[in-house]
């Protein structure tokens, strides 16, 4: 029963309670059931927050990442690396496109995501900030940074929120490939000379702890993983994901004949895993916080990046806003061809007639107005009605307009303009002589 007092106001609260309950078990029920969270769906505000910070978070890292490798372009040892190494950081440019967009889907505008990375407010992968020293380095990042991604990446392919799942399935078929890449050339390396190998035995070592540090805090100390796993956005966490990293890189530098610099790695048959030293994370806070050796540098290139493709952008949005109007001329065309084919619908079923009415015997027909109807007959019949109610006539002639050809009237002038060189056509022309009469 309805409380007495009990204005719009509270209706209006009640029924937004009743319609916030009924969402949020949708939700719930959804997630429970491991099914997809699409972008229309009703989805908390923490979930879509948390998301928007991971996904903004992964595309910066992928943009960013082009740069370790990039300055390698022009100094890969062959054409075939430098083609490989070319689509690699390509790819990376689309993986970030594919975030950005995935990320606007959630109502975040690519805009707001680049400026708060360009002014420090989000973050992106530590590894990015450490400099790629030697062409083995360039090897070592993809192998052990790229194999830490494709380890993430493959367990954040069942996350919950439907758009991210499928971009990410997309990327991690285009990481498989840099990590590969990465394995080859180190394994190319492997083969070659002791200096060769040499260099690979320091950039693994280079490279180890960040690629470990990619998986984050460790869960005791992570802010995000409790509430992420709860909502599947995660599906595994940070040290899950780590452990699964190290065990798959243990047979991999057996086969290329490098050390992983740990004095701890070793397997250990309880666990069925093997023990390693995690990564030192005030290392990786120090480097989140700006002070690693490349932080300043990448973001600096990273703006100036962003300055000099502000002609590209404009160049972009002045091309789609042509397009938009031509569009929009073509949209009005096919509404005006659309109401011309119905006007033509209409007249094959409803043709228009002429009606001409004779006013009395001995006169010509004149034309008295049009009229549609189906056929001769009912034409003749709406023509009586329409026309000769108050006997203005003795008979009618009812033709279809279609039919009858008549004067363009653009030629009016050169049909009926009296021709004034042509005088001579009237009989005032010929005046009579005086007294002549009857002519
Ligand atoms: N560096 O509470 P958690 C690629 C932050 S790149 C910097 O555990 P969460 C391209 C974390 O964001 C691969 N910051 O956070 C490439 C959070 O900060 P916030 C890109 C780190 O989100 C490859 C705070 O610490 N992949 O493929 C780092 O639950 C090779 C607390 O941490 C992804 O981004 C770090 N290492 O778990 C190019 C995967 N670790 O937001 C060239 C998607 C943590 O509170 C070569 N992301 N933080 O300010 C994720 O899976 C998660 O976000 C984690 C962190 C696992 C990174």
């Amino acid at each position: 029963m309805k409380m007495r007092g009990a204005g719009p106001a509270n209706d209006a609260e009640d029924d937004l309670r009743r319609r916030w309950v009924v969402s949020i078990s949708a939700f719930d029920a959804l997630i429970a059931g491991d099914q997809k969270i699409e972008y229309k769906d009703w989805m908390p505000d923490g979930y879509r927050e948390s998301l928007i910070r991971q996904i903004a978070q992964h595309a910066h890292s992928e943009i960013m990442g082009m740069q370790p490798e990039a300055a390698w372009i022009s100094r890969a040892p062959s054409l075939a690396r430098k083609a490989v190494l070319i689509a690699k950081v390509q790819d990376e440019a689309g993986h970030g496109l594919y975030l950005y967009a995935v990320a606007e889907t959630l109502g975040a505008r690519r805009e707001d995501l680049l400026d708060a990375l360009h002014e420090g407010r989000q973050k992106y992968l530590s590894f990015i900030n450490y400099p790629t020293l030697t062409w083995a380095d360039v090897g070592a990042l993809a192998w052990l940074t790229d194999g830490a991604a494709v380890v993430n990446q493959v367990s954040l392919c069942r996350t919950s929120y439907g758009p991210y799942a499928r971009a990410l399935v997309r990327i991690c078929r285009e990481e498989s490939f840099h990590h590969r890449q990465g394995f080859d050339l180190l394994y190319t390396l492997s083969q070659g000379t002791p200096a060769q190998r040499r260099s690979l035995q320091e950039a693994v070592e280079r490279w180890w702890q960040p690629a470990l540090a990619m998986f984050g805090p460790p869960d005791s100390l992570s802010t995000h993983s409790a509430s992420s796993m709860a909502w599947r956005i995660k599906r595994a966490t940070n040290d899950e994901l780590r452990q699964r990293f190290v065990d798959l890189c243990v047979p991999q530098a057996e086969a290329l004949g490098v050390r992983l610099p740990d004095p701890a790695l070793r397997w250990n048959p309880e666990r069925g895993h093997h023990d390693f030293t995690p990564p030192d994370y005030d290392e990786l806070m120090r480097v989140v916080a700006g002070h690693g050796p490349r932080n300043k540098q990448r973001l600096a290139h990273r703006r100036r990046a962003h300055e000099e493709g502000a002609w590209v952008r404009e160049a972009a949005a002045a091309h789609a806003a042509k397009e938009a109007a031509k569009q929009a001329a073509a949209r009005e065309i096919d509404a005006q061809e659309a109401i011309a084919q119905e006007v033509d619908a209409v007249e094959e079923e409803w043709p228009l007639w002429e009606v001409f009415v004779r006013p009395r015997r001995g006169v010509g027909h004149t034309h008295a107005g049009s009229l549609r109807a189906p056929d001769a007959a009912l034409a003749l019949h709406s023509a009586r009605d329409l026309y000769t109610r108050r006997e203005e006539g003795v008979s009618l002639w009812v033709v279809p307009s279609r039919s009858m050809t008549s004067s363009d009237p653009e030629h009016k002038d050169a049909y009926f303009a009296p021709a004034a060189d042509k005088q001579y056509r009237h009989a005032s022309f010929f005046p009579p002589p005086e007294g002549v009469e009857g002519l």
